[in-house]
């Protein structure tokens, strides 16, 4: 099956979400500043109210969809009634709070997105099953992100792949479908750093995860990457998110001249290699369909499944085996969902090491025991519902 029509399909899927109506949000009160508490008695009467200062307001309202006529990217925080807020500060605590653990989710290609004002969110539909996964999030106390770049990858296939590595293509798309060239000379992971940069010097809680689906995964990966980067070069350094999850990942075939000549699968395992040389960082990755890992018109990247803990996800038999979009759309809800339910049983052939099954919540350490000790897992019961709740995970040796 032709690779660019099943991803064609599954946007179709992906992005159907409907505004829905505001929810008011609660009125948020800047803190009593320090003067006000601590005016001595028998003080001068106050002096008249001073102007205003610049501080922006509190951001307490969300946002349930995009205004195409403009370019909108950038980190957007999700309350727990899947509205959202670009980052920027001050924002309401409900949306974004830095003492609390975060996910930062990012999307990959989206063909004809713009046009049908469609976006990712956490309420995703796959076959007959809608999930608004986040207040499975938002209740265990967690701030969940989306990175949107819809309006650049809003592309064909490989030319959206090419803007997360090369400057030098990027464009961005309106409502009348219209494109216009981008001038901040920048690609889509650099402009996906920049966010988290921001992000992450207000950032108080190290427990970051970082989640890419689809082509987002090499926006994830290529994040990994400049993290590395700047801190190898700047006394400011940057949190490095604990754990990097690849979902369904894609990696188009053949080698790129924006990559002197190397597959965008090859350059995402460097990275992954100075990653595990680097940093303490575990890496997962899920496999839903034939198109994550594809092994025709794509990189299957087998040397990458080796490195990091590999679910094997395509026992979904939930879904037709005819639709590998549904199936390609499967990798994030099964990972979002998980959270709410305890880390999967495993089978064990004999001999193998005792492990927990891995999902979303699966403790960071027993994630890391699991790669260490040269482990993969598939799915072998549980793939005729939708919900991970009665998935049992068969590991083995690679
Ligand atoms: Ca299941």
């Amino acid at each position: 099956m032709n690779v660019q029509m099943i991803l064609t399909a599954m946007i179709a899927v992906t992005v159907a979400c409907k505004p829905k109506a505001k929810v008011n949000s609660q009125a948020h009160k800047p803190p009593k500043q320090l003067e006000d508490l601590e005016k001595p008695e028998g003080s001068q009467p106050p002096a008249p109210e001073a102007p205003k200062s610049q501080e922006p307001p509190v951001v307490t309202q969300g946002q349930s969809s995009f205004d195409y006529s403009n370019l909108n990217y950038g980190l957007y925080w999700f309350n727990e009634n899947n509205e959202f807020a670009k980052d920027q500060s001050p924002i309401a605590k409900n949306f974004y709070d830095p003492d609390k653990p975060t996910l930062i989710y990012v999307h990959g290609w989206q063909p004809d997105t713009i046009r049908d004002g469609g976006f990712e969110s956490f309420k995703r539909t796959i076959g007959e099953t809608t999930m608004d996964v986040s207040p499975l999030w938002k209740g265990r106390d967690w701030n969940i992100a989306i990175f949107f770049w819809q309006q650049f990858s809003d592309d064909d296939l490989l030319t959206a792949e090419r803007k997360i590595w090369d400057k030098s293509v990027m464009s961005w798309k309106n409502n009348q479908e219209v494109s216009a060239p981008f001038n901040g000379n920048k690609s889509a992971s650099e402009l996906f750093f920049d966010a988290y940069q921001g992000f992450s010097t207000k950032q108080n809680n190290r427990e970051i995860r970082l989640a890419g689906h689809s082509l987002g995964s090499q926006m994830a990966s290529s994040l990994m990457g400049q993290i590395l980067d700047h801190n190898a070069a700047s006394k400011q350094k940057l949190h490095i998110p604990e754990r990097l999850i690849l979902l369904d990942p894609f990696f188009s075939a053949n080698g790129k001249e924006y990559l002197q000549d190397a597959w965008t699968g090859e350059r995402v395992r460097d990275i992954v290699d100075r990653i595990q040389t680097r940093t303490s960082t575990s890496i997962e990755a899920y496999r839903s369909s034939a198109v994550g890992f594809a092994p025709v018109a794509a990189d299957q990247n087998r040397p990458l499944t080796e490195k990091v803990a590999f679910i094997e996800l395509n026992s979904t038999g939930f879904l037709s085996q005819l639709d590998q979009a549904a199936k390609h759309n499967y990798a994030p809800l099964h990972y979002f969902w998980s959270i709410d339910f305890p880390p999967p049983g495993t089978l064990e052939e004999d001999g193998a090491t005792k492990v927990l099954g891995i999902s979303a919540s699966t403790p960071l350490k027993d994630i890391q025991t699991f790669i260490q000790s040269g482990l993969r897992a598939r799915v072998v019961q549980g793939g005729d519902s939708a919900s991970p709740r009665d998935d049992i995970h068969e590991v083995r040796a690679q």
